[in-house]
Order: structure tokens, then sequence, then C-alpha cells
């Protein structure tokens, strides 16, 4: 396979070519593509040095499969010529998610949608993924009537900038800031720009994207968005009530037997999932299960993931693999 990979330089894409490399992903090509400021600067891809080059040489390569981290616009620009040039496009930014006549794809639970025809794919927020990651199977058993979630997002969901501010403010430095306030030592309840209706682009992404994933309309979610001074790694706090009544040793089975998701879950021994630990790891890491004593039917839990693996860059090798295994590329 051809692979281009269109923002190798950003933090995705750093980790999308390592994560290609560690999965053994059949790349016989690959193409780090970046703005004109990177094109001739060289990145490592197993071991071997390879010259960034810029989108329309990139288009005229005729790459198998392009992933795309490089921000919305030039996604909405590129992706379509890239698409028409015959590569199919992975798209990690938020311009194709909500597009009808685009699939929008976490591979455990809807890649079996995909079929040769779609020539760009959409990949969701990281915060999306690992939360509906959790609901999923969930939702399949007990079905959801509504989802309250808060997150507590690390500062490399925002790019380099913001992990450069927290590092700069960390050491008592002064520096350019990503934020309008002083990530250290702070909470910020703002990730990405307000809406008119007082929410958050990200808390907006998290309340429409699992309906679209789980092709289902009848719940609803409500967010709240908080950047926290971590350096990777998304939490989340979700209550969730369901139409029906559960058995709390079967959400755990289920989550438990569910692929990509590890439960970390045990009061006695001060066993719950954090960044920490999540950093690094592809799965979605699930702890602090417990009923909502206030009202029927509902649960508590808390869900931890590296934002830029399973919240971007594995989920789209994912995505590339399933391709790949099923013959659509
Ligand atoms: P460059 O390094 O040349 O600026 P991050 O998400 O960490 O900010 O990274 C964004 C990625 O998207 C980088 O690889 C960046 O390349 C790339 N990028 C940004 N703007 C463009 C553009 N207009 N055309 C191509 N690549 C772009
Ligand atoms: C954050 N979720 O942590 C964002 C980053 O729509 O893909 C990814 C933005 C997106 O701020």
């Amino acid at each position: 396979m051809k692979i281009a990979v269109v923002g190798a330089t950003g933090m995705v894409g750093t980790v999308i070519l390592k994560v290609l490399e560690e999965r053994n992903f059949p790349v016989t090509e690959i193409l780090p593509v970046a703005s004109a400021r990177s094109v001739g600067r060289e990145l490592i891809f197993k071991g071997k040095l390879h010259k960034v080059i810029g989108l329309q040489e990139a288009v005229e390569a005729k790459a198998d499969i392009a992933i795309f981290s490089a921000g919305g616009e030039t996604s909405r620009e590129w992706a379509p010529k890239f698409a028409a040039a015959g590569t199919t496009v992975i798209d990690n930014s938020s311009a194709w998610r909500m597009d009808q006549d685009k699939k929008l794809i976490v591979p455990e639970i809807n890649a079996h949608l995909l079929t040769k025809e779609d020539k760009i794919i959409a990949n969701p927020n990281c915060s999306t993924i690992q939360l509906v990651m959790a609901l999923a199977p969930l939702h399949k058993k007990y079905k959801m009537r509504r989802v309250l979630v808060s997150t507590y997002q690390s500062v490399s969901g925002t790019g380099v900038h913001a992990v450069k501010q927290l590092e700069n403010e960390t050491q008592g430095l002064k520096g350019a800031m990503a934020y309008p306030y002083p990530i250290h030592r702070n909470a910020i309840p703002h990730c990405d720009v307000f809406e008119s209706n007082g929410y958050t682009k990200e808390e907006m992404k998290l309340a429409r994207e699992p309906q679209k994933i789980l092709d289902d309309r009848t719940f609803s979610i409500s967010a709240t968005a908080v950047r926290i001074p971590t350096s990777g790694g998304h939490s989340e706090s979700v209550n969730v009530e369901f139409h029906n009544d559960f058995d709390l040793k079967d959400i755990r089975n289920i989550l438990s037997d569910t692929q990509g998701i590890k439960v970390q879950d045990n009061p006695a021994t001060n066993t719950y999932p954090m960044p920490i630990y999540a950093h690094g790891k592809d799965d979605v890491f699930v702890g602090r299960i417990r009923r909502d004593e206030t009202q029927e039917n509902t649960l508590n839990m808390w869900i931890v993931s590296d934002n830029l693996r399973k919240g971007a860059a594995t989920n789209a090798v994912q995505i590339a693999e399933h391709l790949v295994v099923n013959r659509l590329v």
C-alpha cells in the first residue's frame, strides 16, 4: 500500500507514522505530507529518512490511502482532490464528520458500513471515540435515554503550541499563549470555540457525533468540556440513564468482553483509570463503575484514553486496516 500522511510533521501525524510502524501496516511506500514550510524536511519511518512533500505532489502520487490530520481547512480543500485521483481519504478533522454523505467510523462499532465507494471517511473527535467505545455495547443491551458527560482534556488535544504553553508555565517561563488563561495549576472550561447556544464546539461534537456513529437519535448527550494541565490522555466523568434496569456485574462483564476496552476498577486497591497509565496505549480504560443512587436505571463511570492514539491516530490506522483486509482499496 502506498500511504500518504497529510500533516506528518504535526502532533497527530507523528503518532500516525509511529502507529503504522508498530502495527506493521503493509506500507510499500510512505509519503509524508505537510505545508510548504516543511517541504524538503526529512522524517524517519521504519529507520529510513523520507522527504516531506507538498499536497499537490501527493495528489499526483495517487496513494492508495491518505490519512489526513492537518486541520479542517486543509481537509475541506484537499480531501476531494485526493479522492478524485482515486485515493481513499481517512480524515481526522471535523470537516466531514457530520456530512450526510460521509461515514463517521469507529472500527469496533461500525466499520462494516464501509464500501469501496467511500472515498472520504471521517474519523471522530478524540473525546467522542473513547466515550462511544464504552457506550456502544451498553446501549445495545440496556438502551440509553440520556448521557451527561464532563471531560478533563489534556493539552495535547490542542496541539504543539498548547503543550509548549504548559511546559513554559511549569518552568516559570514566559511564552506564547495557546489558551486565553494560564493552564498550569488551572482548569479551563473552554475547549475549542464557543457556538451561539453557549456550548463549545467540542461539547457539541460530543452531543452529535455519537448519535451518528450509533445510528440512533433516540438518546441525548449533554456535555461540559474542560481543559486541564495533563499532557496526554483525556478523562471523562460519564452518567448514563438507560431505559432498562441493569445488573452492575453484567455491565462490568460487557465492558471487559468488549474489544479495545480494559476495565480498571477496584476501590480496595485504588485501581481506576488515569491519564498517566493510558498514555501511549491504544485501549480505552473504564473504571469507577457504580450505580447512580439518586435515579433509576442510571450508571456512573470514568473513561480514560490516549487522545492522540485511540482518539486519533490508532482509530484512523484501524480504519485503514479494515479497508485493506476487506479489499476496499
Ligand atoms: P507544518 O508542520 O508544515 O506546519 P498540529 O496539529 O500539530 O498543529 O500539526 C498540523 C499539521 O498539519 C502539520 O503537519 C502541518 O504542517 C500541517 N499543515 C498545517 N497547515 C497545512 C496546510 N495548509 N497544508 C498542508 N499541511 C498543513
Ligand atoms: C481537543 N478534541 O482535545 C480536541 C482535539 O475535532 O478532532 C481534536 C479536535 C477534533 O481539544
